[in-house]
């Protein structure tokens, strides 16, 4: 897969046909994230195994005045895929004299539907959504004060979504988009036993496993694909030697797919890789964020499950 952030992006036919080009067939994470998919993915936030978004949201909630006490007063919040801004209710909430809210969203529907009923909520917050893929080159309207702070807030562990060289390429592009002073309000999951992470991606309701199947479904909708969506079974291990969670989606017999007008050949047993949940001890965090910015203070929970991390430019 691509290391590097490029301006000229494939089209998703495009990288989907390159993918199942590879001797490691692959699709493209993102397109997890349709209609269905993030139904489903908001319920694998709410599983038992899933520990990562409750114990996000209690280190956010137990320390939310000792990270209110770290922001620049007057900042400018901007949260990258904001989604429905569910955890950022308590930074609304608690920061003082806030200068404006961006939110940053793929999804423009959802976004302004958000908006509207946040303008509603917090009638003195200046809320300015911006539709971006913020995986790319994206601008933020300049709107602060002359030595005003910009807090990123970037929740969910996301990055781990990234490959660290992806992720370093996100960071050095935040940097050139925040003229000023920046922080940037992060969450990242942490390196643990084997047992609790290959738990939370192998959850015995079996959510995770429709989440993982249903991009074959989408593609079989949204291109001219025929998966056989029952003749895959959902896998996902922790690579010890990579450091991350790794889904596949493994076939379950010899078989041939069709996608658009090129067609592929799957060994039993051959799989697709589907997504990557990179898991960092905090000095890897500290080493990956090391160039652009520095870890200013670290929140985690009792286990030492997840952290959130205040960086500074
Ligand atoms: C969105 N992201 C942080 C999730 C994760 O844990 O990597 C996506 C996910 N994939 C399977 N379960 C959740």
């Amino acid at each position: 897969m691509d290391n590097q952030l490029s301006l000229q992006q494939p089209s998703v036919a495009q990288e989907v046909l390159q993918g199942m080009q590879q001797k490691q067939k692959q699709l493209p994470a993102k397109l997890f994230y349709d209609e269905k998919g993030s139904t489903l993915f908001e319920q694998i936030t709410g599983l038992e195994e899933y520990y990562l978004t409750r114990t996000e949201r209690a280190i956010l909630r137990s320390n939310i005045e000792e990270i209110v006490d770290h922001v620049a007063p007057g900042s400018t919040l901007i949260e990258l895929g904001s989604g429905s801004s569910r955890k950022t209710r308590s930074l609304l909430e608690s920061l003082p004299s806030l200068n404006a809210y961006v939110p940053v969203d793929i999804s423009e529907a959802y976004l302004l539907k958000v908006v509207s009923q946040l303008r509603v909520e917090y009638p003195r917050i200046n809320i300015i959504p911006v539709f971006a893929d913020y995986t790319q080159p994206f601008q933020v309207p300049h709107l602060q004060e002359e030595n005003a702070s910009q807090l990123i807030f970037f929740p969910g562990s996301t990055i781990g979504n990234f490959h660290p060289g992806q992720a370093q390429s996100f960071f050095e592009n935040l940097v050139s988009l925040t003229d000023g002073k920046a922080q940037m309000l992060i969450g990242v999951d942490l390196k643990k036993d084997k047992e609790i992470l290959e738990a939370a991606y192998n959850d015995t309701k079996g959510i995770t496993a429709e989440f993982n199947k249903n991009m074959l479904v989408r593609i079989n909708r949204e291109l001219e694909a025929d998966f056989e969506i029952d003749q895959y079974a959902h896998r996902a291990f922790f690579n010890e030697t990579k450091g991350r969670i790794e889904m596949h989606l493994v076939s379950k017999k010899e078989q041939t797919v069709n996608i658009e007008e090129e067609q592929f050949k799957l060994e039993a047993g051959e799989s697709i890789h589907t997504e990557n949940s990179y898991k960092y001890s905090l000095d890897e965090f500290r080493k990956l964020v090391d160039p652009w910015f520095s870890v200013e203070q670290v929140w985690t929970d009792d286990q030492q499950l997840f952290s959130l991390q205040l960086l500074q430019k």
